[in-house]
């Protein structure tokens, strides 16, 4: 098939999704905040860049009136901490990431095994007042001075997501609010998107039951009597990266993709494919056991850079994840990148 034919029959599958599958009850609200929020970078800040951070899991709900869904593994600190590093950078951030996943500057206090009242005390005064324990002062102060500059300059705009029908229309209307500040914006794609998705005319409305009473719908089970199997039929979620490139987003803006792996032989075969079938800028590989300590970039230019972290500084965040932002902020700023000394380490 050509090219062209792949763009065009993608451009179909994605309006075809878009008009079979209803939108997020909360799209007209989170249009209106990012649309104000561009518009106040582009005003009062014309350099300003802007970047869409997409974050956490996306879910495949098997009913409407939801009560099981297929889950993505994501935590969403990948695109957690990104999303402060380019603040860092003095990007503004559209963190549009799954509801209840991490967040930038409070990932540091939840989602962890301390709770956060395990960073509290009680004072030891008369006036039963509350403190940050002593020896989690001095990061909680860095982190709040942070969290404080970027709310203070109205920098980061939260918006949430569950469903990956959610994300999609979501992504596509936030690209196309982009459009007015050119390629001054960024597209920085770690949300783990799931592949297959279930229509909205074959989903049961109900709750599915687990026995059969008569009423199936195209998801339920097969077989009757005392317990039946679940058979789900899934379609695949069309490929938007390609009409997110080619439609969606401004001309000139700078699109990085994620590409996860089990399989550490396909990694690299597989983030090249979708830089030649997408033709976007950056695809960053990462294997789901190392991708704590290690990420590839693929770039247009045939390049196979890899970021690794050594052993001695391994945390529980990918600690390169400043270089990793480094390498792509470059990569924005100046065509075409000179990726030369960016690796933390190799081997
Ligand atoms: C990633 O590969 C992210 O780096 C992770 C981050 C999901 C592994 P955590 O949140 O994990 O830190 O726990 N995202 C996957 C991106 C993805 O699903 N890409 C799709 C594709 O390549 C659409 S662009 O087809």
């Amino acid at each position: 098939m050509s090219p062209h034919k792949t763009t065009e029959s993608s451009k179909d599958a994605a309006a075809e999704y878009f008009e079979k599958n209803p939108s997020p009850k909360a799209l007209n609200s989170h249009q209106a905040l990012a649309r104000e929020f561009i518009q106040y970078h582009a005003e009062t800040s014309p350099d300003r860049r802007i970047v869409l951070v997409t974050s956490g899991g996306t879910t495949v709900p098997l009913e409407n009136q939801t009560v099981r869904f297929i889950d993505n593994f994501s935590a969403g600190t990948r695109g957690a901490t990104s999303a402060e590093y380019f603040l860092k950078q003095g990007y503004a951030v559209i963190f549009l990431h799954r509801q209840f996943s991490l967040l930038p500057y409070s990932r540091h206090y939840s989602h962890s095994t301390n709770c956060f009242l395990d960073f509290m005390d009680e004072h030891q005064d008369d006036e039963g007042g509350v403190v940050v324990r002593k020896e989690y002062q001095e990061k909680m102060r860095r982190v709040l001075e942070e969290y404080h500059y970027a709310k203070q300059n109205r920098l980061l705009l939260l918006l949430p997501f569950v469903t990956v029908t959610d994300y999609l229309f979501e992504l596509r209307a936030l690209a196309t609010l982009m459009h007015p500040i050119g390629s001054r914006a960024m597209f920085y794609l770690a949300a783990a998107v799931s592949d297959f998705f279930i229509p909205r005319e074959r989903m049961d409305e109900h709750k599915i039951q687990s026995r059969d009473n008569g009423a199936d719908g195209e998801t339920g089970g097969q077989g009757s009597g005392a317990s039946r199997q679940l058979v789900i039929n899934l379609d695949p979620v069309p490929k938007f990266l390609n009409t997110l490139v080619q439609s969606w987003a401004p001309k000139g803006s700078m699109i990085v993709s994620f590409k996860l792996e089990t399989n550490p032989d396909l990694l690299v075969a597989k983030a090249e494919q979708a830089l030649e079938r997408y033709h976007h800028d950056v695809v960053i590989g990462n294997l789901l056991t190392t991708r704590k300590w290690e990420v590839v970039f693929i770039t247009r230019d045939g390049g196979e850079h890899w970021v690794r972290v050594p052993k001695t500084r391994r945390s529980k965040s990918f600690s390169g994840i400043e270089k990793m932002i480094g390498l792509a902020e470059r990569k924005h700023e100046q065509h075409p990148i000179d990726l030369e000394g960016g690796t933390v380490t190799e081997g």
